[in-house]
């Protein structure tokens, strides 16, 4: 390693991949070790650990780190460090092992990366891990959230022998690890080093920011986004790739660098900020920026904002000669009109006229097929997030219809299709009650269990259809309100779902009796059937209710056309 890089935390860098020999020798002894599947944030903490982006550590904590990490931020040989590193197991899981165990550490699919020796097995206090780490026991908090709902209830600490660090099959070329990025600084001949961390996509404040930060320095800019676990309703991390790379090209030739860290965020705020400068370190970087509200989860639902907005920054000064790689504080980045040009808030005199949008506008923007400004962002990365966030009128959605027999569900279904199919755009599937019966549930009878599965089938068929820009327009019968709820649940913040109560009244319906039905219920020989031995469970979220007895088809059918219109799914943009 060169020696006019930057120190890693605590004097050297960490790698623990062992040999190729005894990782052939490990997955044979494997065979009789334990396992643990990782959570995804364990998997992005594992991947750190063993590249040397979490320098010094070497493995899971072990009780006497953990507090005092919790307690003091710092490890217990005295080294700072503000985030703790645990390996969180079931108790099934924990009673299955002691002290001296080896665990095998595998993916999502199986494969061993790592083992851990255990060293230590115990059962944490996270509302107190809560307090000390994020100063919060109120669950609006993201990392505090994670602690009461996902993590589990027994911590093992111990150090690790890695097989391989874990795979990626996207943006391979900008994975690079702490010791990848410190080869690259040193061929390129960078000495000095600014990191910029992000966890969104970047705009021209954001570039403006960093390049001012790197040229104020005369130094290098590295580019070092999150793409790990970020904070539930982030922009994913291929579109915000996508953007990263199209910033790229607005800085000067060869002065800025873009790679990937696969770190899971805690949104921690001042202390994050204390732990994203260290990893930063450990990539050889010898400042890193930190803004506003640096890894702050927002505010609360009283609106009251968990860190103050330049808390990070006054943490990070008090330990500024500890952490070595130094801090470049920013304010925030507004547009200033009249000089087409951004500057930091503090440096704007009074009265001058200022722009910025911030990020619920955008969505609302993006959401409705509005202007984005050319001030705010690139072309390029406009054009990115409209291909992730098209508007209302080219998402997908499903209408689902439900009632009971002969209320006109199907010859709705078959109208509204038709009349979709007609405005065109979008590819459009009918999922009738009967139709799925016959090719999805052919096996499933009418007991609550059964009609259960069928809907859920129904809603997966849907879900998969929404999530991919379709229409899907589903016709069963539905009877039961819970699990009508669930598939809402599931297809909503994916698209449109729009419930439509076909509430023809029960005495009606049996006049129709389209299929026979009704009689031979009534007859006993068909059982549990809707309305007549069978419950149905009138809907109060529904979206439209459409009482079929004295409107034609085609009036029921605009009835659905016009709210669609309303709602924006249909636009002229079709
Ligand atoms: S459910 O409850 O949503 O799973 O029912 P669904 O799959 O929509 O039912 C499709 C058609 O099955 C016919 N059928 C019955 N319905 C209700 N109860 C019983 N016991 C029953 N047996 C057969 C009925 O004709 C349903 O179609 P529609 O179009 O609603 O008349």
């Amino acid at each position: 390693m060169p020696q006019h890089l930057i120190e890693p935390h605590g004097g050297s860098l960490v790698n623990l991949l062992v040999d190729q020999q005894r990782a052939a020798e490990m997955k044979v002894l494997s065979r009789d070790w334990p396992s643990w599947d990782l959570t995804a944030r364990q998997l992005c903490d594992l991947e750190l650990l063993i590249s040397g982006g979490f320098s010094p550590l070497r493995g899971f904590m072990c009780k006497a780190d953990y507090e005092s990490v919790c307690g003091e931020m710092r490890l217990s040989s005295g080294i700072l460090w503000p985030m703790p590193i645990v390996l969180d197991v079931s108790r099934e899981a924990a009673e299955s092992l002691k002290v001296g165990s080896i665990l095998a550490l595998r993916d999502f699919e199986g494969t061993m990366l790592a083992a851990l020796n255990v060293e230590q097995i115990w059962q944490p206090d996270l509302n107190a891990e809560a307090q000390n780490v994020f100063g919060t026991a109120n669950y609006e908090h993201p990392g505090v959230a994670y602690l009461a709902a996902s993590t589990n209830p027994y911590y093992i600490g111990g150090t690790i022998e890695a097989v391989t660090p874990p795979h990626h099959y996207d943006f391979v070329d900008l994975r690079l690890t702490s010791a990848q990025v410190r080869q690259k600084f040193a061929s390129l001949g960078w000495r000095k080093v600014v990191a910029f961390q992000t966890r969104n996509p970047m705009h021209r404040a954001h570039q403006e920011l960093t390049f001012r930060a790197a040229a104020n320095l005369q130094a290098n800019l590295l580019i070092h986004p999150v793409v790990g676990v970020t904070k539930p309703g982030d922009v994913d991390h291929y579109t915000r790739v996508r953007c990263y790379q199209a910033v790229l090209t607005h800085y000067p030739k060869n002065t800025a660098m873009l790679s990937l860290l696969p770190l899971a965020m805690r949104m921690g705020g001042p202390r994050e900020a204390i732990w994203h400068a260290i990893v930063r370190k450990n990539y050889g970087c010898t400042h890193f920026i930190v803004g506003r509200d640096h890894a702050g989860p927002g505010s609360d639902s009283s609106g009251r904002p968990f860190y103050g907005p330049y808390d990070a920054q006054e943490l990070l000064t008090k330990f500024q000669d500890e952490l070595q790689i130094e801090m470049v504080p920013f304010k925030m980045m507004v547009y200033v009109e009249d000089q087409d040009t951004y500057a930091p808030v503090d440096e704007v005199g009074e009265g001058v006229n200022v722009k910025s949008l911030s990020g619920t506008e955008l969505r609302q923007r993006l959401e409705s097929g509005r202007e984005i400004p050319s001030w705010f962002s690139f072309p390029e990365v406009i054009a990115e997030l409209r291909r992730t966030y098209p508007p209302r009128s080219r998402h997908g959605f499903t209408v689902f219809f439900t009632g009971l027999p002969s209320s006109g569900k199907s010859t709705l279904a078959n109208v509204l299709i038709t009349k979709l199919m007609e405005i065109g755009g979008r590819p459009t599937t009918l999922l009738d009650g009967d139709l799925v019966r016959k090719h999805l549930s052919s096996e499933l009878g009418f007991s609550k269990e059964h009609r259960d599965i069928n809907i859920r089938r129904i809603g997966w068929v849907a879900l998969e259809i929404t999530k991919n820009g379709g229409i899907a327009v589903c016709a069963p019968i539905a009877p039961y309100d819970s699990i009508r709820k669930e598939i809402r649940q599931m297809i909503q913040p994916r698209g449109g779902f729009i419930l439509v109560h076909v509430e023809t009244p029960l005495k009606v319906c049996e006049e129709r009796d389209l299929k026979g039905l009704y009689a031979k219920a009534r007859a006993g020989v068909i059982k549990e059937f809707t309305g007549i031995s069978d419950p149905y469970e009138e809907p109060k979220d529904a979206d439209l209710t459409i009482d079929t007895t004295e409107l034609s088809p085609e009036e029921c059918v605009q009835i659905i056309i016009l709210h669609l219109e309303k709602e924006g799914y249909i636009g002229t943009t079709d």
